[in-house]
């Protein structure tokens, strides 16, 4: 197969092949509630309340935070639902998106 010249014609690195990863990430601003933010990682991003509150809090002190890794598809309905909430609820809160 080119790797060890046995001439297996298997190939499991071609079937095994991983989908590519994207982060989701949650931007700081000077408005939206700690608190908005600590729920909104609670209900979309399955975190415990400890764990909310220590990404919201980095993304206060450092501007960006990770909220999870996840195939495209999933990591694109969760932008689209915290931009959602966060716009329902009048708060300039930003979610974004970036190939890991
Ligand atoms: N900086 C905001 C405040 O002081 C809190 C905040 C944290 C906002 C994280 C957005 O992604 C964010 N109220």
């Amino acid at each position: 197969d080119g790797n060890d010249g046995t001439g297996v014609l298997t190939r499991p690195e071609a079937k095994t092949k991983k989908p590519s990863m994207y982060k989701v990430l949650m931007l700081n601003d000077d408005y939206t509630p700690m608190e908005f933010v600590i729920e909104v990682l609670q209900s979309f991003f399955r975190m415990t309340s400890e764990q909310a509150t220590e990404v919201m809090l980095h993304v206060h002190h450092k501007g960006v935070g990770i909220c999870g890794i996840f195939p495209l598809d999933i990591a694109e309905t969760k932008v689209s639902q915290v931009m959602s909430y966060a716009r329902q609820n009048q708060h300039p809160l930003q979610c974004t998106l970036e190939k890991e």
